[in-house]
């Protein structure tokens, strides 16, 4: 029985009986892709946004071994500030369930468990996608089979050039996954607006989009939507500046040998400290956007 494995907080299990909108958030950016205590300051504010705009918020991680949906405070620091906390993608869950561990769900693991509570819409920061170089090491996050299987669509500011993001986009046109642009033509690239790769879709308003999401399910094409929302122009990085700091990181990456799931934390704290702080003001700023629009969206949702 999934109600074994899954609890749910009455207030959204509440508003998902009465088709209420709810927005999924996930937990690695928690605990390993933001130090602590901006961390847990985020994802509070991330909540509030998310009701601010008219839905209610689910923050999603594994709590000794649960499956998680809406984290209270005191679970909130647990994410946020212990040592133990596991990152988990769709491989890990088995195992985080029965060693009764500590999880951060990655943009992959978030979707299945969204995905079993009845939730559709989800926002972070940046996915996973294709790294660089992974012709030779076959680095491509899981997060991209889940948006090609799993029915929830998500919101993001795009693709770090820390990825390949031309690899990431041919990966998600081959698994018929639509990679929308929200207010642009461009597919934004996390930290800047520009990336110099297309969207394939343009949208320009939350009912479209929502009706959108809406026939891709009614005539059954499963899987995800990877919806690029632009970092607000005020909080945008300069594209030189981000893009020698990311270059850095991956060098020193390379040089300490950082391979598989260390690969994006390592990468994301790197950038921070060669930006003196400054990605991680955009980081979180890029956040809060696209919690903002995920609320919107599943308040549209709701109505259709
Ligand atoms: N990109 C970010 N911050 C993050 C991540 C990606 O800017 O915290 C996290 C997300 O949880 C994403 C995961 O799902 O990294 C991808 O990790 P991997 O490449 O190991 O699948
Ligand atoms: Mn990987």
């Amino acid at each position: 029985m999934l109600s074994e494995y899954l609890s749910i907080k009455p207030e959204i299990e509440e508003a998902l009986n009465n088709g209420l909108p709810v927005v999924a958030l996930e937990s690695t950016i928690i605990s390993h892709g933001m130090p602590y205590p901006e961390n847990i300051k985020t994802a509070r504010e991330v909540e509030r946004i998310v009701r601010e705009n008219g839905a209610v918020p689910a923050t999603i991680a594994i709590l000794k071994g649960k499956l998680t949906v809406g984290l209270d405070e005191k679970e909130l620091e647990i994410l946020g500030n212990s040592k133990d906390v596991v990152k988990a993608s769709r491989r890990d869950l088995p195992f985080i369930i029965a060693k009764e561990m500590n999880g951060a769900t990655t943009v992959a693991a978030t979707m299945i468990i969204a995905a079993m509570a009845g939730i559709k819409v989800f926002a972070t920061g940046g996915i996973g996608g294709v790294h660089r170089q992974a012709q030779e090491t076959f680095d491509i996050s899981a997060d991209l089979q889940e948006l090609a299987n799993t029915d929830v669509a998500v919101v993001c500011a795009g693709a770090k050039s820390i990825l390949d993001i031309g690899l990431t986009l041919e990966y998600l046109e081959t698994q018929g996954v639509p990679v929308i642009g929200f207010g642009t033509d461009e597919f934004p690239a996390f930290y800047t607006r520009k990336s110099g790769f297309k969207t394939d879709y343009r949208v320009d308003s939350e009912t479209e989009l929502a009706r959108a999401l809406k026939a891709k399910w009614d005539i059954g094409l499963k899987g995800g939507l990877v919806i690029g929302n632009p970092i607000p122009y005020e909080y945008e990085m300069d594209y030189n500046n981000i893009n020698n700091a990311i270059n850095e990181a991956l060098v020193e990456a390379e040089n300490n040998g950082i391979k598989g799931k260390e690969a994006t934390p390592f990468l994301l704290s790197k950038v921070k400290d060669i930006t003196k702080g400054k990605s991680l003001e955009s980081n979180i700023q890029l956040v809060y956007n696209n919690a903002r629009l995920a609320a919107k969206l599943a308040l549209e949702l709701s109505r259709l």
